[in-house]
């Protein structure tokens, strides 16, 4: 079964060129991509996620500005009861920080997993395709439980 994955960039961020990179690989490695494009919303993102049954949603920030981009996307996400797999990825702070400090804050808001700027898109989608396996085996171990 092909899987849905929503891709694009958060707030009011223009750069492009990642995503567009992101999406190729994604869809080359056999997923269903939506791309929202460049500065798309929290609500763009919730929208397109549970409109089209979406099994992870990957958001990129370049400018910096990610932090307070994000707040309060995932609340929205569990408002809108939406069980997805959620990355984050890009260049998430402003200037030179400590990629760590970044990598605890943004796991602390809820993604699943975040990357940095030196990122190869096979690396994110050889962690999706762990991610998403993962969740296909603890719900098929559900099923299996039910009708036993
Ligand atoms: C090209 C560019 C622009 C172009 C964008 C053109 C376009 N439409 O795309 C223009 C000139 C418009 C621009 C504008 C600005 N820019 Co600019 N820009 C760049 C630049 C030089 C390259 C970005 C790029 O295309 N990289 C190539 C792609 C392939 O790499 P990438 O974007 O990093 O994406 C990869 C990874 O990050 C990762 N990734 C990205 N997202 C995600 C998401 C997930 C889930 C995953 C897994 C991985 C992932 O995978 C991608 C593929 O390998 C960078 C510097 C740099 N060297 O990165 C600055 C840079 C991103 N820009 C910067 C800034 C500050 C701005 C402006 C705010 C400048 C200004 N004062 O106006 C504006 C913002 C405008 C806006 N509204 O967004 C800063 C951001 C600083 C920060 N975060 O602290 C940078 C880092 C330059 C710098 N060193 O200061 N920019």
């Amino acid at each position: 079964m092909t899987q849905t994955v929503i891709l694009g960039v958060i707030g009011s961020d223009a750069h492009v060129v990642g995503i567009t990179i992101l999406e190729q690989a994604l869809e080359a490695a056999g997923f269903d991509v939506v791309n929202l494009g460049v500065q798309s919303s929290q609500e763009e993102f919730v929208e397109t996620a549970s409109a089209n049954d979406a099994e992870a949603v990957l958001v990129s920030s370049l400018y910096g500005h990610a932090k307070q981009d994000c707040e309060g996307f995932h609340r929205r996400i569990a408002e809108a009861d939406l069980d997805v797999t959620t990355y984050i990825g890009g260049n998430l702070a402003v200037g030179q920080d400590d990629f760590e400090e970044t990598r605890a804050f943004f796991r602390e808001m809820g993604f699943d997993r975040v990357f940095d700027s030196e990122t190869d898109p096979e690396e994110a989608i050889d962690a999706l395709m762990a991610d998403l396996d993962m969740r296909t085996t603890e719900s098929e171990r559900e099923s299996q439980a039910v009708s036993a």
